[in-house]
């Protein structure tokens, strides 16, 4: 049985664009993503979504709503990845540079899924519409995604 560790991921989206930011350090670096982290002790994920989005994009949001579960297993990890994903339709401040992220704003069809999670490119039209879904995901390394499920779901 894996133990699993929570995590956030925020996606804020405005008509025809999506806020990313490339992933300055740590885990994932390199990769354009959304923004988030660590759940810490004490803190609902929801609180954890908002504090991260806030760190690491100077970004404050007052609705945030939730969009997905994605579970992700690595092989030879011992720990899953439990990903919960929340998506702002509004917010508060201008995207600000911080030590672990960039922001950028992407055109809804100018996505760089290349650069991203190869999860992504599968879950994020779901989340562009505004559907809920879980997802499974086993990784090779951190390019290969040996196999997944998702699906839509009514509610989370
Ligand atoms: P800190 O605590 O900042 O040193 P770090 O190792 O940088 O930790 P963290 O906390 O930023 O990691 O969390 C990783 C982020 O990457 C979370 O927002 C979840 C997200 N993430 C992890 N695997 C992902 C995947 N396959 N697809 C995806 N996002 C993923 O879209």
């Amino acid at each position: 049985m894996l133990s699993s560790k929570l995590l956030t991921l925020v996606l804020v989206v405005q008509p025809g664009r999506v806020l990313l930011g490339m992933k300055k350090r740590g885990f994932g670096a390199g990769k354009w993503n959304g923004f988030g982290g660590k759940v810490q002790p004490g803190e609902t994920i929801e609180d954890a979504a908002r504090r991260e989005l806030e760190e690491e994009s100077g970004l404050t949001v007052d609705a945030l709503d939730k969009i997905g579960n994605i579970k992700f297993e690595f092989v030879g990890e011992t720990q899953l990845l439990d990903v919960h994903v929340f998506r702002a339709d509004t917010y508060n401040g201008e995207p600000t540079e911080s030590d672990e992220m960039r922001p950028q704003w992407f055109e809804r069809d100018k996505i760089p899924f290349s650069q991203m999670w190869a999860d992504d490119i599968l879950w994020f039209p779901l989340m562009l519409q505004k559907k809920k879904f879980v997802g499974y995901f086993k990784f090779q390394g951190h390019d290969v995604i040996l196999s997944h499920t998702l699906e839509e779901v009514e509610e989370l």
